[in-house]
């Protein structure tokens, strides 16, 4: 994608209308879903993995990875195999932290929690099921780009959601509860690999599908590492301001389990202000991308507005 200075242009004065692309996007990947996972033997199983992934939610990672492969030159047909997968693999985590042993929660996207419906055993398969059948969708399913190409996407992916990316983040949040000592490098890192890992893969692997240029993979992986910052500091003040119904999972938990958040350390008006200027931050990374940035732009903006 070539940089462009055309935000003056009559068609970049027309507003995005944020609301409607989220909502064609949002089926379109939902029908990818749909597909992507049919009912097989076992079926408590099928249907256990198909309960937690067709649930809803936002369906924020598929998004930025459809949106960030057409700025970058590419197709949704060839990211949507990638977006799906990206899906999966946050659905899984959800499951797992949910569980007993983890966040030990009942509700999740308006619904009772994967192993309150089916049992801690098949929940814990389901995310099993969920994880590995991510992978083996986007080996068997992408189309029009290299081997090679994809080999770095699942680098990326797999990376982002191991021992170095979710799973890290989410074992240090673990050791980090109930502790009065957390500092905020201990809650970034927390969140850079819980919560920012992922969206960051999102994001970049959209780009690399298409074959982004590295200054335009670096200027991404810039906007991803900023909203991802700014997403979890808005989820933490969510989880104080608003209720269990607008959220679609239980609010108040993280004082409940006293978990140090960004709130905590920095009170709502400082931690709205951060969440703010890392918008601007990501934003600048895109500047004079004209028309073919503005659905990031928006999602951008979407993430500090989001009140669920
Ligand atoms: C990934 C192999 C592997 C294991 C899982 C349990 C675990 C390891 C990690 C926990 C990761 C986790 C649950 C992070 C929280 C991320 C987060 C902010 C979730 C909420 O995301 P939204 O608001 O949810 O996008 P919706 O429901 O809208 O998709």
């Amino acid at each position: 994608m070539v940089r462009t200075n055309d935000m003056q242009s009559p068609r970049s004065a027309i507003a995005f209308d944020l609301n409607s692309y989220l909502g064609d996007r949002k089926r379109q990947v939902e029908a990818a879903l749909d597909q992507a996972l049919p009912l097989l033997y076992p079926e408590t199983l099928y249907e256990s993995m198909r309960y937690s992934l067709l649930a809803g939610g936002k369906r924020l990672r598929p998004v930025l990875c459809l949106a960030s492969c057409e700025l970058s030159g590419g197709t949704i047909d060839m990211a949507m195999p990638t977006a799906c997968a990206l899906e999966m693999l946050h659905t899984m985590s959800l499951i797992h932290d949910d569980l007993p042993a983890m966040d030990n929660d009942d509700y999740r996207r308006g619904k009772p929690t994967n192993h309150k419906v089916y049992g801690e055993d098949i929940a814990i398969l389901a995310g099993d099921g969920l994880l590995t059948y991510a992978f083996e969708h986007i080996a068997r399913q992408t189309q029009g780009v290299g081997s090679d190409r994809l080999l770095q996407v699942i680098i990326q992916v797999s990376t982002a959601v191991g021992a170095a990316g979710l799973v890290g983040g989410q074992v240090v949040d673990l050791e980090s509860e109930g502790k009065s000592d957390v500092d905020i490098s201990t809650l970034n890192y927390i969140h850079t690999h819980k919560t920012g890992a992922l969206l960051e893969a999102s994001v970049v692997s959209g780009a690399m599908l298409a074959g982004a240029s590295s200054d335009l993979l670096e200027r991404l992986s810039q906007y991803a590492k900023n909203i991802g910052l700014a997403f979890q500091i808005v989820d933490d003040i969510l989880d104080i301001t608003a209720t269990s119904e607008e959220l679609g999972k239980t609010s108040g938990k993280d004082a409940q389990a006293q978990k140090a958040t960004y709130p905590s350390l920095w009170g709502i008006e400082k931690s709205k202000q951060e969440s703010k200027s890392l918008i601007e931050q990501a934003k600048a990374q895109l500047e004079g991308y004209g028309e073919a940035a503005k659905p990031l732009l928006a999602i951008a903006d979407f993430i500090t507005a989001r009140s669920y």
